[in-house]
C-alpha cells in the first residue's frame, strides 16, 4: 500500500504536526475526544473469543459470524495500521431526571442514548468530515469509517488509545467524563504516534453495577451475559422476553442504563453538546399508556431519525406490554392497565397477545390482592429492588 506523504501545498511542515492537527479537528466536529491506537488487539482476543463460546451473545448472530476480522483490524480492512478511536458525548442534561422516571412505574424509561436522534449516522458523518480534512492535507490516505456499524471490538479500541478504561460494567468510562459517550473510530493507514493506553481499570473495590443490576447480568468483572441484559431483552432479542426477567423490567421499555446510573464515575459526565441527541420529543418522560395508544402510523412518524424505529411495532408492543404488566397504582388505574392492553388483543401477532396476556394476569393477581399485603410481597419476591439507592449524576442534569 502507498504511503502517506504531506501534500506540498500543505501548511503543514512536517507529517509528525498531524496527530495534533486531528485532535484539534476532531474537537471542533464535536468529539469529545480523540486518540490513536495500532491494530494489536491480541491481548483482548481470548476474551472476546470466550463470551462468545459462553452464548453471552444470545442470538446476535452478527457477534459471531466475523471470525477474527473483529479482533484482527487488518483482516477486516486489509492495509489498516493504525486507529484513530473517537467518542461523543450523548447524555442531554435538559433532559428529565432519570431517577424521577424510573421511580414511577407508570411512566416509560427509554435509555438515554435512544431519547434524540440515531447516532449511527451522526457519528459516521462526522468521522467522514474528519478523513475528509485529512484527506485535504495529504496524498495516499485510506479509511473506513465506523461506529457500531461493522466488526470491531470498538472498547478495547478506546482504552487503547486513551479514552478510557473498562470498567466492571464493561463500557468505557473516562475517569474526567464517566461513560456517557459513544464510540467510533476511523481505520486508516496514518504514521501518527500512538498514545498512552489506559492499563489500570478505575473501579477499585466499587461493585456497584454488578450489584444493582436489575437482572444480575454482570456476570464477572467486565462480562456481560446478554441473555440478562434488559438492554439485549428489549433492543436486540426478537422473541418471547423469558418470563423470570419480566417483571425486573420493570418501566425499562428500550434499554437499559442501570450500571451506568449507579457509576460514582458518572458524577463527572460532561452533558452532550449536540442538538441532535436532544429529546426533543417528550420521550424523556412519557406515560406508558400513552405510548401503548400509538398506533403503527403514529410509532413510525413519531421515531422518525431514533434509533427506536429499528425494533418495529410488534417489539415496542411487547416491550411496552411488560412494562404495563409492571405498573403499581391505585386499583382503578391497575383496572384501567387492564382495559387497554386486553383491547389490543389479536391485533399485532402472537407474540404481543403472549405478553398482553402476562401482564393482564400480573395486574389481576395484584388487584386482587390489593387490600392485603399481597402487593408488598410480590414486588420483595422479586430478588432485586427496580430501582438502586444510589445513583450518581452530574450536577448539570435536571432536577438533580
Ligand atoms: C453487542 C453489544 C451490546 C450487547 C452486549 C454488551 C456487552 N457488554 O458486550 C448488549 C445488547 C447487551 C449491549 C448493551 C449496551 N450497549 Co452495546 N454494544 C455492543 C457492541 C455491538 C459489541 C460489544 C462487544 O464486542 N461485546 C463483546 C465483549 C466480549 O466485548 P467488550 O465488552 O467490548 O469486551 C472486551 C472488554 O470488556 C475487555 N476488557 C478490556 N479491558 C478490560 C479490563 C479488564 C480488567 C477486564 C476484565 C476486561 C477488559 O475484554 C473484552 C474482550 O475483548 C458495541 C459496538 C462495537 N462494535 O463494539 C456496542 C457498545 C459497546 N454498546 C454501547 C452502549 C451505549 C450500550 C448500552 C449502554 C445501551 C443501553 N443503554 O441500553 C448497554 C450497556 C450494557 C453493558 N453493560 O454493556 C456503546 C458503549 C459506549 C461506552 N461508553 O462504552 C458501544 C461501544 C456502541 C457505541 N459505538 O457507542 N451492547
Ligand atoms: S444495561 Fe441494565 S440489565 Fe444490562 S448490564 Fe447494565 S444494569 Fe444490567
Ligand atoms: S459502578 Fe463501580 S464497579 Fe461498576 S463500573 Fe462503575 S466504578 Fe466500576
Amino acid at each position: 500500500m502507498k504511503s502517506v506523504e504531506l501534500k506540498p501545498n500543505s501548511p503543514l511542515s512536517d507529517l509528525s504536526e498531524l496527530g495534533e492537527t486531528i485532535k484539534n479537528w476532531g474537537k471542533s466536529l464535536g468529539f469529545a475526544d480523540i486518540g490513536f491506537t495500532d491494530i494489536d488487539l491480541s491481548a483482548y482476543e481470548a476474551r472476546y473469543f470466550n463470551w462468545i463460546g459462553e452464548n453471552f451473545h444470545g442470538e446476535m448472530d452478527y457477534m459471531q459470524r466475523h471470525g477474527t476480522k473483529r479482533t484482527r483490524p487488518n483482516e477486516l480492512e486489509p492495509g489498516t495500521t493504525s486507529i484513530i478511536s473517537v467518542r461523543m458525548n450523548y447524555l442531554d442534561s435538559e433532559a428529565e431526571n432519570p431517577l424521577n422516571v424510573l421511580h414511577q412505574s407508570d411512566k416509560a424509561y427509554i435509555s438515554r442514548y435512544a431519547l434524540g436522534k440515531d447516532y449511527h449516522k451522526l457519528m459516521r458523518k462526522r468521522l467522514q468530515q474528519l478523513a475528509e480534512k485529512i484527506a485535504a492535507e495529504t496524498d495516499g490516505f485510506v479509511y473506513r469509517a465506523f461506529s457500531d456499524s461493522a466488526p470491531v471490538l470498538e472498547r478495547p479500541l478506546a482504552e487503547k488509545a486513551g479514552l478510557g478504561f473498562t470498567g466492571k460494567n464493561s463500557l468505557t468510562i473516562h475517569p474526567k467524563s464517566g461513560s456517557w459517550f459513544f464510540l467510533g473510530e476511523l481505520y486508516c493507514n496514518l504514521p501518527v504516534e500512538i498514545d498512552p493506553p489506559f492499563e489500570k481499570q478505575g473501579c477499585g473495590p466499587c461493585q456497584a453495577c454488578i450489584q444493582e443490576c436489575p437482572t444480575q447480568a454482570i456476570v464477572d468483572n467486565a462480562v456481560v451475559d446478554s441473555r440478562r441484559c434488559i438492554s439485549y431483552l428489549t433492543i436486540e432479542n426478537k422473541g418471547a422476553i423469558p418470563e423470570e426477567f419480566r417483571p425486573l423490567m420493570g418501566n425499562r421499555i428500550y434499554g437499559c442504563d442501570d450500571c451506568q446510573l449507579v457509576c460514582p464515575w458518572n458524577k463527572f459526565t460532561t452533558p452532550t453538546k449536540e442538538v441532535a441527541f436532544e429529546s426533543n420529543n417528550g420521550l424523556d418522560s412519557v406515560g406508558l399508556i400513552e405510548l401503548w395508544q400509538w398506533s403503527e402510523q403514529q410509532f413510525l412518524k413519531r421515531l422518525e431519525g431514533s434509533p427506536i424505529r429499528r425494533i418495529g411495532y410488534a417489539q415496542w408492543k411487547r416491550n411496552l406490554a411488560v412494562a404495563i404488566g409492571n405498573i403499581e397504582a391505585s386499583k382503578e388505574t391497575l383496572k384501567t392497565s387492564v382495559q387497554h392492553l386486553e383491547s389490543n388483543l389479536g391485533q399485532i401477532n402472537e407474540l404481543v397477545d403472549e405478553h398482553i396476556k402476562w401482564a393482564v394476569s400480573q395486574l389481576k393477581t395484584r388487584i386482587d390482592g390489593f387490600e392485603e399485603p399481597l402487593v408488598e410481597e410480590v414486588y420483595n419476591a422479586s430478588i432485586k429492588p427496580f430501582v438502586a439507592k444510589n445513583y450518581y449524576l452530574p450536577k448539570a442534569v435536571k432536577n438533580a
